[in-house]
């Protein structure tokens, strides 16, 4: 059972009525709004899987699908406020899954494809999951095989549903029944799901979001996005991350009634084609991708004209690669610059170039409170760089059981400590300077050096290690990983290193870029490693 405010803290009464007065939340539900969707524009196509062969949902079809599914979910025993870890790729029934756990108030995790056993099994066991919905192979890797040991070691796990040959397990497609009567879902101020955050210690932390905040954050994303009835978007990034599912994202499309298509790669070859054969009008990117697309549009013989708006963010987009983009792909950017915990901040349609190559946009809205503060908490001086502290409709006040995390990670008033170092421009933009959070940005995957470390840690020849971000041309930032032997150990060669973390079961963005051996880490007064000190040691490459 979940215990209101201790699970997942929520906002105050006073803060939730003002929200709701200034119209911000609607008391509307994921579940709902599908099924209103599906009245007012019952055959317009809701949904494109391209691959491997076409298929289309109308907002009908993935109405009743969602209905379907989620009475085979109840018929199974999943009920309202459990969790379900949901690691699908970008596939129609990610959608499917997701929309039939919104209609029972059962919460998706949103695990991500590249997630191996060491994500896997902290998501499963910390949130007591009961199912967990695979592919049955992608990318090279059995998830079967995964999702195996989880329910050994799991004794909550109670179902494994898989996306194609299901193994031992139960396949996705024979759980859809008829639904017996009208499903008892959550009201709009209860959980819809739980994201996960990029986190800096060991382990992700749980972002637990309303449908009241989440559904605000998409009608204020389509109105400055310019997002209707007539966008079909593309899905680049995967699926279950918070940039593409919400800013504007497939939620934020769906919402608008228009069309969203699912790419199963997000190279040049993969999606010019679906951007001539969809038309494609809108889309969203990180910036190593951004850099990729912008160099392969000028040569490519596929008609990228219906392209609009591309959406970049995740990372810092340099200048110089956002001024290329407009004229390679022929359509606006935007920069965003967002946070799965909450706000979110848009460059505007109507900035002029300057803004939106120079600034990562201002926040959804009004209500969203920002505070620039120095370290002792006070604000700095207008225009000045600090830490970005904020709260508003639809950013959390804590995470998913975490309490003593949550103490650090907000204020005693609520405020969100982001950890990125941002200035205010006069007209509200703000540009982020930097981070304050031990965290990598790896071209917008988020890596907690924590995390790494633990794991080289646990090398019988390791004495010591020190995870830190480098600067890379492509990727923004990529890993190093500093480790001192012990004294007596044989000498390891840096690919024995990554090895023993690839072979520990970890997503494979977080296997360091870079090993180095050293004698000592540089100390700081206080005998703590200094990580600044190490990145600025370290040769960009
Ligand atoms: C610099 N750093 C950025 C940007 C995010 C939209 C867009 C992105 C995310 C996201 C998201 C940045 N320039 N343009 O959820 O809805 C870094 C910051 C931030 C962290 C959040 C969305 N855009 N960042 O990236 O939860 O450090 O969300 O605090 O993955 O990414 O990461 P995440």
């Amino acid at each position: 059972t979940l215990t209101p405010g201790v699970d997942a803290p929520t906002w105050p009464a006073e803060f939730a009525e003002r929200y709701r007065a200034a119209g911000y939340w609607r008391g509307e539900t994921f579940g709902g709004m599908l099924r209103e969707r599906a009245a007012a524009h019952p055959d317009r196509t809701a949904l494109v899987d391209p691959a491997p062969e076409r298929r289309t949902w109308t907002y009908r079809e993935l109405d009743e699908r969602a209905d379907r599914l989620a009475a085979g979910f109840l018929a199974r025993g999943i009920r309202k406020g459990d969790r379900v870890v949901v690691q699908l790729p970008n596939v129609g029934e990610f959608v499917e899954v997701v929309f039939a756990l919104f209609r029972i108030g059962a919460l998706p995790v949103y695990a991500l494809p590249a997630h191996r056993e060491t994500e896997i099994a902290h998501f499963c066991s910390f949130t007591e999951a009961v199912a967990y919905v695979v592919p049955d192979a992608h990318d090279g890797f059995d998830h079967r095989a995964l999702a195996s040991l989880m329910r050994e070691r799991n004794p909550a796990l109670q179902h494994v549903f898989v996306v194609g040959d299901p193994g031992e397990h139960t396949a996705l497609s024979e759980v859809p029944c008829e639904p017996a009567g009208p499903f008892d879902g959550p009201a709009p101020h209860e959980l819809a799901f739980l994201q996960l955050s990029g986190g800096t210690t060991g382990l992700n932390k749980l972002i637990p979001r309303t449908h009241d905040d989440y559904m605000y954050s998409l009608r204020g994303s389509n109105e400055i996005c310019g997002v209707d009835a007539g966008t079909r978007f593309l899905v680049v990034l995967p699926a279950a991350h918070n940039f593409p599912m919400s800013s504007p994202g497939w939620l934020g499309v769906l919402y608008a009634g228009g069309t969203v298509v699912l790419a199963p790669r997000p190279d040049p070859a993969t999606a010019f084609p679906l951007v001539e054969r969809e038309r494609i009008t809108m889309t969203g990117l990180v910036p190593p991708l951004a850099l990729v697309w912008t160099d392969a549009a000028p040569a490519t013989a596929h008609d990228l004209s219906s392209l609009e708006l591309v959406l970049v963010g995740g990372a810092k987009y340099s200048e110089s690669a956002a001024r290329r983009l407009e004229p390679a792909l022929g359509c606006r950017l935007m920069q965003v610059f967002g946070m799965a915990e909450g706000l979110v901040n848009y460059t505007r349609l109507d900035d002029d170039t300057e803004t939106v190559v120079t600034t990562q946009g201002r926040p959804i809205s009004p209500d969203d409170e920002i505070r620039i503060v120095d370290d002792e908490d006070d604000d700095v001086p207008e225009g000045e760089f600090g830490h970005l502290l904020t709260r508003g409709p639809y950013t959390i006040r804590g995470y998913w059981r975490a309490p003593e995390h949550n103490a650090r990670s907000f204020t005693g008033d609520g405020f969100y400590r982001t950890g990125d170092i941002v200035r205010r421009l006069p007209g509200g933009h703000l540009v982020v300077e930097g981070r304050a959070k031990d965290q990598i940005n790896r071209g917008g995957e988020k890596i907690a050096p924590e995390e790494v470390e633990n794991i080289i840690l646990a090398h019988p020849a390791v004495h010591d290690v020190s995870v830190v971000a480098v600067p890379d041309a492509y990727l923004g930032e990529r890993s190093l990983a500093y480790v001192i032997l012990r004294k007596d150990a044989e000498p390891l060669k840096p690919v024995a290193v990554k090895r023993f973390v690839r072979e520990r079961g970890i997503a494979a963005y977080k296997v360091p870029d870079l090993v180095e051996f050293v004698d000592a880490f540089p100390q700081t007064g206080v005998g703590k490693i200094s990580k600044k000190h190490l990145r600025s040691a370290a040769e960009p490459s």
